[in-house]
């Protein structure tokens, strides 16, 4: 359609334009998602993540009811987030080396900061961020997150890779959960009333990402003690 400009009107040079990203979309009563917030930081991200799983490679706990899991995880930061057969909890060394875990990459202090102020949480300092690793097929079933010591903090979660189908449930594991499908760059922050809100991850499609292969990463950040 061809516009003449109307006399004392701006003519609109994007009127037929994709309308710009909303800067944050609002998932719950204190969740924001912020479409591709990470991008701009995925070249040191993803640098920085190689850097700590040379030191602490992935590997799939045991549940305490003895089932292993298919996520693959991993830690970085003063605490890492463990389950073994005697329980969940947050440990200062990687189990499997009796090491502590490799320090909090600054990038992803910056982001994980940046992330959370956006979303209107102001001051965040994690010290844990646990890493997990999906294949294809990999899930993780609903279940809340309540190892941490205080609940007014909230977690901020970076998708990378593969994109997922994310589950976002209630306060009751009964409850009805709404999907939020998570691409390459995603960030979540969870906060206030959404921080015990039962969640998961539906089973990984087979599929290739460009820059991370048959993968997806999810780095949460948390405020563990
Ligand atoms: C909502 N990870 O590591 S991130 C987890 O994609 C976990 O790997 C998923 O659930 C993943 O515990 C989901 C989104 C997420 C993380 C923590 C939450 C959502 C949350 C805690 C409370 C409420
Ligand atoms: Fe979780």
């Amino acid at each position: 359609m061809m516009r003449v400009a109307q006399p004392g009107a701006m003519l609109d040079l994007f009127a037929d334009a994709a309308p710009a990203l909303p800067a944050r979309e609002q998932i719950g009563p204190a969740s924001w998602l912020l479409r591709g917030y990470a991008l701009p930081f995925a070249p040191e991200l993803l640098a920085a993540i190689e850097g700590v799983q040379r030191a602490a490679p992935f590997r799939h706990l045991v549940t305490p009811g003895g089932k292993v899991m298919s996520v693959a995880m991993t830690n970085c930061g003063p605490l890492g987030w463990v389950s073994d057969r005697s329980g969940y909890r947050y440990a200062p060394l990687d189990p499997q080396s009796g090491q502590p875990w490799p320090a909090m990459p600054d990038v992803c202090l910056r982001l994980a900061t940046a992330a959370a102020l956006e979303a209107g949480f102001a001051g965040f300092t994690p010290d844990a961020c646990l890493i997990n690793r999906y294949l294809h097929d990999t899930r993780l079933s609903l279940h809340q997150d309540k190892d941490e010591r205080d609940y007014s903090a909230p977690i901020v979660s970076v998708s990378l890779g593969i994109a997922a189908t994310f589950l976002f449930g209630g306060l009751a594991r009964s409850d009805k959960a709404a999907r939020v499908h998570l691409q390459h760059g995603d960030v979540v922050v969870f906060g206030g009333v959404d921080r015990l809100r039962y969640h998961g991850v539906l089973p990984l499609k087979a599929a290739e990402h460009p820059l991370l292969g048959s993968q997806r990463i999810n780095l949460t950040f948390r405020k563990a003690n």
